[in-house]
Formats: structure tokens, sequence, C-alpha cells
């Protein structure tokens, strides 16, 4: 589990079943899991150990607890806390260190290394590292940072780079120190140590921290991306937004998508990269979208899309025409094409198919329009030119035909309209037929 926000985490568990349970007081179970945030001294606990355990009765010995953080910025360190129950006092020829496991060493055994505060004869303070278990004085002084509290809270930072093992290379986020153990070690004389409080008390190292990186913790804002499909079209005009291009950064998420979409609806706060949203009035949108990654980082900037909706002009064609006709008799069809709106319509075209064999005979128009016609295999069909047509207004063609045919024959004539401009957003109202049957 990882976390940048310390907490608890619940896990919950339940059962149901569809026949007869006597006690439901039983059917959950819920586990809650404590989440240290490595981004924040102290960070993440180690090793916690009992108060007044240690042997010598001085608070400056007695171990509490230990941790580990990294927090964010672009070095890549450590910094480990070692509460004591006081450092009221500061007792001379004292280590106080934190020691573990990382790589290996020259021969392939696993390293162990230490961090530490020391004191010397006279009581002067040190912060140390090096390999083994802090016997030594180590290779080096800690970063700075390092330094202790009277409250007994002892800071001990370390860029990773002093922990280059023989062989392995320096911790990097994903790798894990383990093997955790503070032995508080108290000169008495050379070469021999009282060691008055352990953590833990079996001396046993424990535990295993995977790095984060510090860079982890730097959490940078994540930066939305948007596309739009179509972004101009015809009103009602519906459009895909997709925000599947926003850049979360390294190891991250985004946990919601904002979307606004600038036509005054409430926005849409989802979990899903893409919506689609209707247009259903003519205008220019704004459409933005903010996010937020899984680290709770918003983003600072808005992607946005301009979407265009134009006014359409819906042409509607109906038609009439006999339901019967004897053979060799002149049948009339009525054609209206009506202009829905809501813009107007320009270079109407109204084209009509006459039925097979069916012999022209006149046409009009009315108010206005001019008509040809053209007669490919048996087929005439008649084009007429309405130009322009205004919001509500109608044109009616007037078509007579003689019809020819065997009795129970069905004849079809077939009406359409086209536009130039601005566009019919509703294809399904353009096309109307008229069947005739021919009868004795
Ligand atoms: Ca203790
Ligand atoms: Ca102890
Ligand atoms: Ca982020
Ligand atoms: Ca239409």
């Amino acid at each position: 589990m990882h976390a940048n926000s310390g907490g608890t985490l619940s896990n919950s568990a339940s059962l149901s079943t569809t026949s007869a349970d006597a006690d439901q007081s039983n059917n959950s179970a819920t586990v809650q899991t404590a989440v240290d945030n490595p981004c924040t001294v102290p960070g993440v606990t180690l090793v916690t150990d009992p108060t007044g355990d240690e042997s010598n009765q001085l608070q400056s010995y007695d171990i509490q607890s230990f941790s580990v953080a990294e927090p964010a910025g672009s070095a890549q360190k450590l910094v480990f806390t070692l509460k004591m129950a006081s450092l009221s006092t500061v007792p001379p020829s004292t280590t106080w260190p934190v020691t573990f496991f990382y790589g290996q060493d020259a021969t392939g055994a696993p390293q162990q290394w230490f961090v530490a505060m020391k004191t010397d004869a006279l009581g002067t303070v040190s912060f140390r590292y090096g390999t083994g278990s802090g016997s030594t004085n180590g290779s080096g002084n800690l970063d700075a940072g390092s330094g202790f509290a009277p409250d007994g809270t002892i800071t001990l930072v370390v860029s990773d780079s002093k922990l280059t093992p023989a062989s392995g290379g320096a911790p990097t986020a994903g790798k894990s120190l383990t093997g955790f153990l503070s032995r508080i070690r108290l000169e008495t004389q050379t070469g021999s140590a009282l060691t008055p409080d352990n953590a833990p008390d079996s001396v046993a190292g424990t535990g295993e921290y995977v790095l984060s990186g510090n860079a982890w913790c730097s959490n940078a804002a994540p930066s939305p991306a948007l596309a739009a499909t179509p972004t101009s079209g015809l009103a009602p005009l519906t459009v895909r937004f997709d925000g599947s291009g926003t850049d979360a950064d390294a190891g991250d998420t985004i946990a919601s998508y904002t979307f606004r979409f600038g036509d005054g609806t409430p926005p849409v706060t989802q979990s899903s990269p893409a919506v689609s949203h209707p247009y259903s009035t003519p205008g220019t949108y704004h459409a933005t979208l903010t996010v937020t990654d899984s680290r709770g980082a918003e983003s600072s900037n808005a992607a946005a899309r301009d979407v265009t909706v134009t006014a359409g002009a819906d042409l509607a064609v109906s038609s009439t025409g006999p339901a019967t006709a004897k053979s060799n008799t002149v049948g009339t069809y009525t054609i209206t094409v009506t202009n829905k709106g809501p813009a107007a319509a320009t270079g109407v075209v109204a084209t009509d198919k006459l039925p097979l064999k069916a012999a022209f005979k006149s046409v009009s128009v009315s108010p206005a329009g001019t008509c040809t016609r053209a007669t490919t295999s048996n087929v005439t069909t008649v084009t007429c030119k309405l130009n322009t047509l205004a919001p509500s207004a109608m044109a009616t063609i007037t078509l007579q035909a003689k019809l020819t045919g065997t009795v129970g024959q069905v004849l079809t004539n077939t009406a359409s309209a086209t536009e130039a401009g601005p566009g019919d957003p509703n294809a399904g109202n353009d096309t109307s037929s008229v069947s005739t049957t021919v009868v004795r």
C-alpha cells in the first residue's frame, strides 16, 4: 500500500444469502489499516518500543520508536527520526543509532548500515553514518538538518548516495531497506559497551521500507488535455469530450475529471475521461476540463475547446397521390416542401421520381420555382429549383402523369428535397413516397 496522505484505510467485506439468515450481525467484517505518510517527517513508523524498559533507568536511553521519511524535494535523501523518552540531558560516550541492511558488501553478504547521533567522552555531539552496527565512528557526517531536541527527538538526515554499497548501487525509488534495529550504545571502556535499550527488544532486525523517492512526494499538479469531436455542426449537436490525454505525472493517475460545457448546464465530475454532451441552441461555447490526481492535486489550469453550433434548416417533404388508379388515366401528385427552420434554407431543390413507365403530363410550383425533367430507363425524374425557403415557408409542387400498369400493380412515386445551406440536421423527413395500386 502506498499513500502520501496519512490516515486510516478501511477494507470491509460482507455477505448475504437468498435463504433465511437468523443472525445477520456476523455477516460483515472490517479491517482498518493505519497509513503512514512517507512524505512528511517523521513518516513511516518502523519500530515502536515500550517506555521505561531501559536497563539504567535514564530517559536519555529509553527508545520510544523510530521512523523514516522521504520529504518532498529534488534531493534524494532519507530522514530517520529516533524518538527517545527525553534528551533534556545528553550523556557523553553514547551512540543513538538506527541500523538496517541495504545492498551487498565486497563478499556478497548483506551490507549493514548505521545512521546515528554520537557523543564523545566530553559530551560533544556529532551525527554520523557508515557501515556496520554503529560501534565505529563510521564514514562521515550526516547531512544538514540532522539534530536533536530536548523532547527526545533525534533527526538523522542521510543522502541516499551516502548509502552506496560495494554492490547494488545507492538506494533509489522501489528499492528496500530491511532489518531495522536500534541498540543504544553506552561506551564503558574501549571495545565494550552497554546497550541499555534495544528496539526491537529481541535485537533481531525487523521490517522493510520500500523507497518512494523524494520526487514522488513532490506531487506535480496534473495537466489537463481536452479533445472534442466534433467542434462545430448543426444544432442539435452532440459533442464527445475526451480528457484521456491528461498527464497525471509519473506514478500518478487521474482521480476525477470535471467538464464544464459553457452553456450554463451543471458541471459533470466523473472518474472516466470521456463524456458526451448535447448542445440544442446555436452559439459558440467555451468548454473546459479540470482534473484532480490520485494524490489530491488539482490542475492549476483548464484545458479548453470552443464548440460552434449553427442553426440548421430542417426541410420536411410530404406527398399525396391517388391510392388507386385505372391504367392509362392521369394521376395527380401533390408534393410539399416545408422549411421547419430554424434558419432559412438556400438552394432548395425538390426531386420527384415518377413510377416506372408513367408519362409526364404537367408540373406547377406554388409560390415559385423552375422545373426540368429527364427520363432514364423508362423512369422520369422531375427536378424543381425552389431557391430560398424562409423558416416556416412552404413550396407546393403539383405534378400530373399518365399512369400505366397491369391490374394489381403498385406504382411508387418518390419525392425528396435537398438544400445548399446551412444544412439539414434531420435527414429522416427528407423523402416521401406515395403508392398507387392499378385497378380495373
Ligand atoms: Ca524503550
Ligand atoms: Ca526496548
Ligand atoms: Ca500528480
Ligand atoms: Ca429534414
